[in-house]
């Protein structure tokens, strides 16, 4: 049997289907000579160290889209085979995005807790929200799940505008600059990789331009999004409301942010479904049992296409 090495939790259904190809092995107990796959996540990916001391590593295989945290450029150089789990989750995380944009706008949290702690009955009705109808919607990073977003806004009749890397073919307004497309929006929403590339592309500068009317929500990565900043921003009001799916550094949350009313905070749940979380398994297993069987693979990064 072929020798596989287990990063991070896997589902029992992901289990049984890699036991029928791979002796699985724990990172508390393996020989790194046996090791030729790996299986993982986005959140743990693999860490240089272990990654060095697999001398016979061929595939990398993640459960998520986002890679950030598997160092593709040694991969490349060593000719690892690194794969992730693109458009099977693209509808789920773009419905996170929304859930949090529409929790902010109609501020559900406090209207929860209004109901629930009597206060409607002693208080009566609670204070007015906010339309999220016919808002202009900034999308940061339109690839797959950006897209998926900007599909589900038409209902709620949004003018979609957008930056990303290169200008796409699309009707939607191109922005060069995130600061000056936030000028213009009411909502910002990241969905850009992680990794230096993105590392603070939404900063104080960006938050004050969107402004005190603004929303801004991450389902990226929490390194796109300068964390401090948005601290002082929320708590000044220099930006009016935050929905968060990730952090900087997860699973801790700053106090500072936990406390702050004017946000709606997610873990990391963005694909989080039970149909979603299996079809990333499937394809996860399913990138391993290929090369196992033919030497390719399904979905490698696209740093990897040639290898
Ligand atoms: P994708 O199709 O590759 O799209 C990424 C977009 O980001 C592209 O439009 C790309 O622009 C843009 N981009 C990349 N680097 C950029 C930069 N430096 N500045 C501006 N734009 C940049 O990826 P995807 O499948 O939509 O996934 C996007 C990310 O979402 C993942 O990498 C992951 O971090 C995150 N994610 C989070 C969750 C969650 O649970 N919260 C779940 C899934 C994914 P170009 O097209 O111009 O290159
Ligand atoms: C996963 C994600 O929760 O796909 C991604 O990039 O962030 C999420 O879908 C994560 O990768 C699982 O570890």
């Amino acid at each position: 049997m072929t020798n596989l090495l287990q990063i991070g939790s896997i589902t029992e259904a992901m289990r049984e289907r890699l036991e029928s190809a791979f002796t699985i092995h724990q990172v508390d107990n393996f020989d790194a000579k046996k090791i030729t796959h790996v299986v993982t996540n986005g959140h743990d990916g693999l860490s240089p160290d272990i990654m060095s001391s697999l001398e016979n590593l061929k595939v990398i295989s993640g459960y998520g889209v986002g890679y950030d945290a598997i160092d593709t450029v040694e991969a490349v150089r060593r000719g690892i085979i690194v794969t992730h789990t693109p458009n099977v989750l693209n509808e789920e995380v773009a419905t996170t995005a929304l859930l949090l944009m529409l929790s902010c706008y109609r501020e559900v949290l406090r209207d929860d807790a209004y109901v629930r702690s009597g206060d409607w009955e002693v208080k009566g009705g609670a204070p007015l929200t906010r339309s999220a109808d016919n808002q202009t919607v900034g999308i940061l990073g339109l690839g797959r799940i950006g897209q998926a977003i900007a599909n589900k806004l038409a209902p709620w009749n949004a003018t979609i505008v957008y930056h990303s890397r290169n200008k796409k073919d699309v009707e939607y307004t191109y922005y060069k600059s995130v600061t000056e497309m936030a000028k213009d929006c009411d909502v910002l929403i990241c969905i850009t990789p992680g990794g230096p590339s993105t590392d603070n592309i939404v900063n104080s500068e960006v938050m004050e331009a969107l402004g005190p009317n603004g929303t801004l929500i991450n389902v990226s990565r929490g390194s796109v999004v300068d964390e401090s900043a948005l601290i002082d921003a929320l708590k000044s009001g220099k930006l009016g409301w935050a929905g968060l799916d990730v952090f900087e550094s997860e699973p801790a949350v700053p106090e500072a942010l936990r406390n702050l009313p004017n946000t709606v905070l997610l873990p990391h749940v963005g694909s989080g479904t039970v149909e979603t979380r299996a079809a990333m398994g499937a394809l996860t297993v399913e990138n391993l049992l290929k090369h196992l069987k033919d030497g390719t693979v399904i979905s490698a990064v696209p740093e990897c296409a040639h290898l």
